[in-house]
């Protein structure tokens, strides 16, 4: 589309120089300024009808794009945290008295059927949306940033190349392409431990969630891998920071699932 809109400015230029026999230095030699801002607005224009294609394609075709073929998962095919407890209880209790944890939160019934602890590829979940531990150009890189972008093929970086990248602890939404999530919420969390700073990414994730009306979101252990926070902290401040949203935001009856 980019080249399209570019050829027909060309030829209409070529046309009004042979007219009147003169040449306008604006016609014929557009400012490169000019140009280069017609490129980006049709490679823009591009860009947003690939994203409404497949924000529009029904899932049976969608399936069809799916990278992990048939073995994508829906909602019904991942647990509660209550059956997840019940299934793993014996193993779990003698992990926390091994490590003396202590109690951290009051059950809150509701929430535990709304809240799960799912390990597999995030890139085969069939849900609203699927978050990215991506850095600040939003470019791609390792871990589950490439497995997203490797699964959700090259029009998501296209996208992705529009967001002018992300800040750390701030987050950004784009269309998950051949992915069966339906959105990518690309967050950016802190190199190493920085509390405030992965709370924030989370926080962003959430608000990006409400703003977006989405209704089911997978998070990963944003910044555990490669960035190197240490796991065990860093799923306090997950913890804390999704519970905290499902108490208190008004948004919350909305939210059917999240899973980490
Ligand atoms: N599905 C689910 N979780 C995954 C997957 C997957 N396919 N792959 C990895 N994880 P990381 P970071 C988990 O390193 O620490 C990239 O290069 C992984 O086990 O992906 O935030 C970016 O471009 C870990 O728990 O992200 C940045 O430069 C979690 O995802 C940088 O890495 C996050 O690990 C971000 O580093």
């Amino acid at each position: 589309m980019s080249t399209t809109k570019l050829k027909t400015t060309e030829s209409e230029t070529k046309q009004c120089a042979s007219k009147d026999g003169t040449t306008s230095p604006l016609l014929t030699t557009p400012e490169p300024a000019t140009s280069k801002r017609i490129t980006r607005n049709a490679h823009h224009d591009a860009v947003l009808s690939d994203k409404e294609k497949f924000l529009n394609m029904k899932k049976e075709e969608k399936r069809k794009l799916y990278k992990c073929g048939k073995k994508f998962k829906q909602l019904n095919d991942i647990p509660t945290w209550p059956d997840f407890y019940n299934e793993h209880k014996e193993r779990m209790k003698k992990a926390a008295a091994k490590k003396k944890l202590d109690m951290r939160y009051n059950v809150n019934e509701d929430i535990n059927q709304r809240v799960s602890i799912w390990k597999g590829d995030i890139t085969t979940l069939e849900i609203d949306a699927i978050v990215n531990a991506a850095n600040s150009s939003l470019l791609g890189g390792g871990g589950v940033d490439g497995a997203i972008h490797s699964a959700a093929g090259k029009k998501l970086v296209a996208e992705c190349a529009t967001l002018n990248g992300c800040d750390t602890g701030d987050a950004k939404i784009t269309a998950g392409y051949k992915l069966p999530a339906r959105y990518v919420i690309h967050t950016v969390g802190p190199i190493g431990e920085k509390e405030d700073l992965l709370s924030r990414a989370y926080s962003s994730v959430l608000s990006r969630v409400k703003e977006n009306s989405l209704a089911s979101v997978a998070i990963p252990c944003i910044s555990t891998g490669i960035y190197g926070y240490p796991s065990e902290k860093a799923v306090h401040v997950a913890l804390q920071t999704v519970r905290d949203f499902l108490e208190n935001d008004e948004y919350n009856q909305n939210v059917s699932h999240y899973f980490s």
